[in-house]
């Protein structure tokens, strides 16, 4: 059946209405509806379990884990980041008075290249914050390395890297402090929200006060916080989608695989195969277009796409280092980042998500198959 329905790049994953009824009964007859409730508390563990972490917080959204982090981690001066990420990683740092010095990435993850954060390390670097971009791990190894090396801390911006796992074992364990976000357009929703991930209990605490205002106890304040708390009602839509994330990525899963199957070989289009030994939650879809192979440029794909209903997207362009914001930034220079730049200039996110048909596939696949 011809249709002219948009197929969008996301689709949120809805909780049961029937079962989040209930749930938001059981919030009615308590009344408790925010500051730390049942549900708040029941999601915190239940992540921790399924995330395989030894720590949660659950955030409001995922910029204020990226903010708060940085406060808790008193990180001032420059900090080593990377350019090809959703702005919201270097406002966060802006929004603490820290300097963003870009490195490039590397071409084969999307992810900042440990090769090249040596050289942008300087006496006023505090910390290096890489993004494991669309979900793809950082080489966490190097990168603790060089942070070990020079006294650097890291702070991982994980909001793509819900349930991505590297030999068995999450990806959220790296570095000092990881941070998820769970906005509707990610694999895991809580409509808006988001989560910290910590290593030990003391560090747990001290960021439970900084969400809250800094408050430890009724009449104690132990630092300048912030209000950043989830809600009852999406911490109980929270819990309600857990139970079904598994299936939402396997579905995303199997329409990866129908896209390489399909394109391998369309010349000029490229995409990432799995990397071996990592579970993947294929948040994201991305390939690549080379020009002059394709015989066409990834701007004229993307709006031919979108004349046929395909709206994919073009994360991440432009890159962050280009907007008017960053750009005299001396690290924004097209020269220091050219990786970064030829990957934001080839990008198109293809539609990906748990309830794409096969006819939606088929109809992705057909704008840019010739
Ligand atoms: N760090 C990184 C690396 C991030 O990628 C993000 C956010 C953050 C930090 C900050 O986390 P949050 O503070 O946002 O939790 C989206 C999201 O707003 C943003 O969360 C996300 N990254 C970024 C990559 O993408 P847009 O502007 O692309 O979203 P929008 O509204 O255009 O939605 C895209 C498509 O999704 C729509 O065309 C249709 C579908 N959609 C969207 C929504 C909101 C739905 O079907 N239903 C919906 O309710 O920014």
């Amino acid at each position: 059946m011809e249709t002219n329905e948009k197929i969008t790049v996301t689709s949120p994953l809805l909780p049961d209405l029937g079962d989040f009824n209930e749930m938001l009964q059981e919030i009615w007859k308590s009344r408790w509806i925010t500051n730390n409730g049942s549900f708040h508390q029941q999601l915190e563990s239940a992540l921790v379990d399924y995330l395989k972490v030894p720590y949660v917080s659950l955030f409001t959204n995922g910029t204020l884990p990226l903010i708060t982090a940085l406060q808790a981690l008193r990180i001032t001066g420059e900090v080593i980041t990377t350019p090809y990420s959703f702005v919201a990683t270097t406002h966060a740092l802006w929004w603490n008075g820290i300097k963003p010095v870009f490195v490039d990435i590397d071409e084969k993850t999307g992810c900042i290249d440990p090769n090249k954060i040596e050289a942008a390390i300087t006496p006023k670097t505090t910390a290096i914050m890489p993004v494991h971009v669309y979900g793809k791990p950082c080489d966490v190894k190097s990168i603790q390395d060089i942070a070990d090396k020079y006294g650097l801390k890291v702070i991982y911006d994980a909001a793509h890297a819900f349930g991505v796992e590297v030999n068995g074992e999450s990806i959220l364990n790296a570095g000092d402090l990881s941070t998820l976000s769970f906005h509707a357009t990610k694999v895991y929703n809580t409509i808006e929200g988001g989560a910290m991930v910590m290593h030990d209990a003391k560090m747990k605490q001290r960021i439970d006060y900084l969400k809250n205002f800094g408050f430890a106890g009724e009449t104690e304040v132990v630092a300048p916080g912030i209000n950043s708390k989830m809600d009852e009602i999406r911490s109980a839509y929270g819990l309600l989608n857990l139970r079904q994330v598994d299936k939402a990525i396997e579905a995303r899963h199997q329409v990866a695989i129908r896209y390489r199957q399909e394109l391998k070989d369309v010349d000029g289009i490229t995409y990432w195969n799995d990397m071996v030994g990592v579970r993947h939650n294929y948040g994201y879809f991305p390939i690549f277009v080379d020009a002059e192979r394709y015989g066409m440029t990834r701007d004229d794909l993307y709006f031919k796409m979108q004349k046929q209903g395909v709206y994919g997207r073009r994360y991440f362009y432009p890159l962050i280092s280009e907007f008017s914001t960053y750009r005299s930034l001396p690290s924004a220079s097209r020269e220091n980042l050219p990786v970064a730049t030829k990957m934001a200039e080839e990008v198109i996110c293809l539609p990906i998500h748990h309830v794409l048909t096969d006819q939606d596939i088929d109809r992705v696949l057909n704008c840019i198959k010739r």
